[in-house]
């Protein structure tokens, strides 16, 4: 059975441009600074997103959390979306390994957060309060629609963190999806932003790995705290080369997964027992509710699975499902995909 696997952009599998590099990279112990692929790597991710210095790590969750770490203390508090991922996804690491105190504002449909809002979350100066450190953004916001989050928003929270003696960190999991939407450079969206951690190991189809970006001095505690996490790792050019294509040969293409995305989800609003806001899909991620009656969203995932198309029902939600569009998702596949889940609906 021909599997269309649309649970996330995580699924995709090397190139085979990636095969090869990696295959043939050149590598050397990292903790000691001597791979020159990750080194050619962090030189790339620095200059593409306009910073000083970048580290190569594991995972998202790591980028973030080592992100955390380097930008505040213990007893800190870090100021971040309702519907964020490091608040929703990633375990409460920050508060687990951090000590860090995650203070929560309401995300809006669109990602961001009410100015007024961010403002009024950080703290004067009393001996009662812990100390405001840290704003975090996230771009694309993955639980409000994939929305990319524009440079001028991004500047006007920088202007309100820095005129605090805050910092300002971006998760950009999918940053290369909000430039690639709002047809800028990733170094012009997120010029204002003290720090960034991106992902190689989602559309740009790497098969591990992120970047954590920003000055020299940030990213050197951010090296220690990835040490102190266990993800010191030795020859990792293996995997940097295949980052290396990420950031060379699978940007651009990213507007084809936006493009079938938003075919998705013209094809769904046509369905009945499927809602959809169809100017909700601005990049990769298409959500939408089951309307069925007695039918739920992981009802419904459970039945197209066995169809061969995998999607992934929102955990806590009765009705809402995502759908990831990537490079191995492609225009037929987006038809066909589209055939099975009338089929199924039909049948209900
Ligand atoms: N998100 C994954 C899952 O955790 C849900 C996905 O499939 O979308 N920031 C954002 C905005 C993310 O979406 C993710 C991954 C991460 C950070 C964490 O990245 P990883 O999975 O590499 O630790």
């Amino acid at each position: 059975m021909h599997i269309i696997d649309m649970r996330s952009d995580t699924v995709t599998r090397p190139t085979n441009a990636m095969r090869q590099a990696m295959a043939s990279a050149q590598v050397g112990d990292d903790v000691f600074g001597e791979d020159p692929t990750v080194n050619r790597l962090e030189e790339m991710a620095a200059e593409m997103t306009g910073k000083q210095a970048a580290l190569f790590v594991t995972s998202g969750t790591m980028g973030n959390l080592v992100s955390q770490l380097a930008h505040c203390g213990r007893g800190d508090e870090m100021i971040l979306g309702n519907q964020s991922h490091i608040f929703f996804y990633e375990q409460g690491g920050s508060a687990a390994v951090g000590g860090i105190h995650p203070r929560i504002v309401p995300n809006r449909e669109d990602g961001t957060i009410d100015l007024k809002d961010l403002a009024a979350a950080i703290r004067p100066d009393n001996i009662h309060f812990p100390k405001s450190r840290l704003i975090v953004l996230e771009n694309t916001h993955n639980r409000c629609f994939g929305s990319p989050i524009e440079r001028q928003y991004i500047h006007e929270v920088a202007v309100i963190a820095h005129n605090n003696d805050l910092k300002l960190h971006i998760d950009g999991a999918r940053i290369f999806n909000a430039a690639v939407a709002l047809q800028t450079s990733v170094s012009d969206l997120i010029g204002d932003a003290d720090s960034i951690s991106f992902c190689l190991s989602k559309g740009l189809a790497a098969p591990a790995g992120s970047m954590v970006c920003g000055s020299k001095d940030f990213i050197t505690r951010a090296r220690r705290a990835r040490k102190l996490l266990g993800g010191g790792m030795r020859q990792t050019g293996i995997l940097a080369a295949a980052g290396i294509i990420s950031l060379t040969k699978m940007v651009d293409r990213l507007s084809e997964d936006h493009a079938n995305a938003r075919a998705f989800a013209l094809g769904l609003a046509d369905m009945d027992g499927i809602f959809i806001d169809v100017d909700r899909v601005p990049t990769n991620l298409v959500f939408f509710s089951v309307k069925k009656k007695g039918l739920t969203a992981s009802a419904l995932a459970e039945k197209l699975d066995k169809e061969g198309v995998r999607v992934l029902p929102i955990p806590m939600d009765e009705e809402r499902i995502r759908a990831v569009v990537h490079y191995e998702i492609s225009p037929g596949d987006i038809q066909h995909a589209l055939g099975i889940i009338k089929g199924v609906l039909d049948r209900v």
